[in-house]
């Protein structure tokens, strides 16, 4: 199937065109036939013979009617902006009109490259007159080189050549990628009783099934994911739809207030939903895709943004230089964009197109301090909106690989990106290898800091590590080891420190080593006789400093504070060889020279080490 769009001024013939083209009424409402005036979009369709390699083959063809009255210009944006090429109509007795222009602007803006320029009302005025005109109107426009067809509905003069322009111009259309991640922007929601809500669109690329899954981005709830219940195209009910496409999507549990012209259902994950964007802006004349050489005037603070189906209010911020090339845009609600994506920006109290955008970062950073506009102008001076994932990664630093691809970056760029030589990755996270090497050396003066600052601690955690460095996951601070200033670093049980620190044990502060000297002296002459709590108190070892005492391997420990020589643990089962065995815990304690609180725990360890078994009457044994 194909799809293209009418445009032209008011009054021109564009809906009497499809009448007569398809036999179908593109106007819907009474009042619009009554009134002779398109409010709204229309929707018909016919079959056309379309040429191809092995001869015509009949093709359908849906046609988009838009209302040409100037009041409605983002109502015939909204029908535009999914659509690949346009019927171009003119009168042929009123000739070139104002919103001719408007719309030749908007098309222009779009960079809709394909169409037709019709000639109506050939019975009423010199059509050979209004293509001449026209075709200085459209000259430097992506559309100067269409096709000019003259017709007359009622004499019928002109509808065969018009069929048969209509099929080359579809022969020519580029094929859409069957592949592509979905975008339906909504133009039309509706219910009907007993199937709940429907929606209509203009499906570009990729395909839509029953049974699909798909995201509802923005709305009352940003992110719901909704079924698509039932499908249909062209009237029928179909199990699947590819684009290019006219389609009716019947959904499962969505209010009909929460879509509506500008949404958009998606491919889940394939669209950042911003309200930030920075955009590439094409002015003048032909504010056809490519940079200007000059610069325009600086453009309003305050104009409409539409893009797919939706129009929204935007505040513009110049990134170069006013009358610039570059723009941040702050939309007044939350659009599913992509890298690449192509709008425009109109002023409508002044019926003016006044710039043609391509989105450059759907996900910008925010400008905070004074200069970072300008920062921003020069990373994204050589941007053309075709998304490289090297790049994005690159300006980002860290960058999630699943908003990469929601971005635009394709998936197989990214998984080559990942792979590259010096990027790092956790799987979900990304590093850029330039980003990488001022990490690792934060990362080692960080826990330098740390080791300095508090030396009781066996090295810094890996979550305060990534906190300090500002990272999104652990598992990218441990990615950052091994190489650059980071390979002195090491993990042990969830704690970074430097190399070795933990082999010899760290040295303890002065303090630390004075009393726990003090500790060892006591013990000099009853090694078993760990120090009692009030001693351990007045010499200031707390539980940190004790475990900090341990893990430098100055003192052993038995149980919580319970301390000892580590030379006196290590001989320990030494002084009850001399008892009779089996022996009992008191036995145990007089050959220690100690007391229960003590003995308890240390026959406890011994038992736990194999060195002495409890038997059942409570006595134990020394194995050999
Ligand atoms: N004589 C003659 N009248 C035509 C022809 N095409 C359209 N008309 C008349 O021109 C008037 C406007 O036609 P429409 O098709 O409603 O124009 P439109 O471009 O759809 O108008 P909007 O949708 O409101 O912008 C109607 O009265 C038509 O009957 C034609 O080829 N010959
Ligand atoms: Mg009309």
């Amino acid at each position: 199937m194909h799809v293209v769009a009418t445009a032209g001024h008011v009054d021109h013939g564009k809906s009497t065109l499809v009448r007569a083209l398809t036999g179908m009424e593109p106007d819907r409402y009474e009042e619009e036939r009554r009134r002779g005036l398109t409010l709204d979009l229309g929707f018909a369709w016919t079959t056309l013979d379309v040429p191809g390699p092995g001869g015509p083959a009949p093709a359908e063809v849906a046609i988009v009617d838009v209302p040409g009255h100037e009041r409605f210009v983002a109502t015939m944006l909204a029908g535009v902006g999914p659509v690949p090429a346009v019927l171009f109509v003119v009168a042929a007795d009123s000739g070139w009109m104002p919103q001719s222009s408007e719309h030749l602007d908007a098309l222009t803006a779009l960079g809709v490259r394909h169409g037709l320029l019709v000639v109506t009302r050939s019975d009423l005025g010199d059509a050979d007159l209004a293509v001449e005109e026209a075709r200085d109107r459209l000259a430097g426009t992506p559309l100067a080189g269409m096709e000019a067809v003259a017709v007359s509905a009622p004499t019928g003069a002109g509808m065969d050549d018009l069929r048969a322009a209509l099929g080359r111009l579809l022969a020519a259309l580029p094929a859409p990628d069957v592949a592509a991640p979905v975008r339906l922007w909504v133009d039309r929601a509706f219910t009907i009783r007993g199937a709940g809500t429907v929606i209509t669109g203009t499906l570009p690329a990729g395909s839509v099934a029953v049974g699909d899954e798909l995201e509802l981005p923005g709305g009352a709830r940003p992110g719901a994911r909704v079924v698509v219940r039932g499908l249909h195209s062209l009237g029928r009910a179909v199990p699947r739809a590819t684009g290019v496409a006219r389609v009716a999507v019947n959904l499962r549990g969505v209010d009909v207030d929460a879509v509506g012209r500008g949404s958009a259902l998606t491919t889940p994950g394939t669209t950042v939903s911003t309200a930030d964007v920075d955009v590439l802006l094409r002015r003048g004349p032909a504010a056809s895709p490519g940079r200007p050489d000059e610069g325009p005037p600086p453009l309003p603070e305050q104009l409409l943004l539409h893009l797919g189906s939706a129009a929204v209010p935007v505040h513009v911020r110049p990134l170069d230089a006013p009358g610039g090339v570059l723009a941040r845009l702050h939309l007044s609600g939350a659009l599913p964009l992509r890298i690449g994506d192509v709008g425009l920006l109109r002023d409508p109290g002044a019926h003016r197109v006044v710039a043609g955008v391509t989105v450059l970062d759907p996900a910008p950073p925010p400008l905070r301090r004074r200069g970072a506009a300008r920062a921003r102008a020069q990373a994204l001076a050589d941007l053309d909106g075709t998304p490289d994932a090297a790049g994005e990664l690159a300006r980002r630093g860290v960058a999630r690989r699943a908003d990469l691809v929601a971005m635009g970056v394709p998936p197989a760029d990214v998984d080559a990106v990942a792979a590259a030589p010096g990027v790092l990755g956790d799987g979900e996270w990304l590093v850029d290898a330039a980003a990488a090497a001022p990490l690792r050396h934060r990362l080692a003066a960080e826990v330098a800091a740390a080791a300095r600052d508090r030396p009781l601690e066996p090295g810094l955690p890996v979550e305060a590590a990534r906190r300090r460095l500002g990272l999104p996951s652990t598992g990218l601070v441990t990615a950052l080891l091994g190489t650059g200033e980071a390979a002195a670093l090491e993990l042990a049980e969830g704690r970074l420190r430097e190399r070795g620190a933990g082999a010899s044990g760290p040295a303890l502060p002065a303090p630390v080593q004075a009393a726990v000297d003090a500790v060892l002296a006591d013990l000099a002459d009853a090694p078993y006789a760990a120090p009692e709590a009030h001693r351990l108190r007045e010499l200031g070892l707390g539980s940190r400093e004790l475990a900090a005492a341990v893990r430098a391997g100055a003192l052993a420990k038995v149980a919580d504070g319970v301390v000892l020589a580590p030379a006196a643990l290590a001989g320990a089962a030494g002084p009850l060889a001399a008892l009779p065995q089996p022996f009992t815990l008191s036995e145990a304690r007089q050959a220690w020279g100690t007391s229960r609180r003590v003995a308890v725990p240390l026959l406890e360890l011994l038992d736990r080490r194999g060195l002495t078994r409890k038997l059942p009457d409570a006595r134990r044994e020394l194995l050999r």
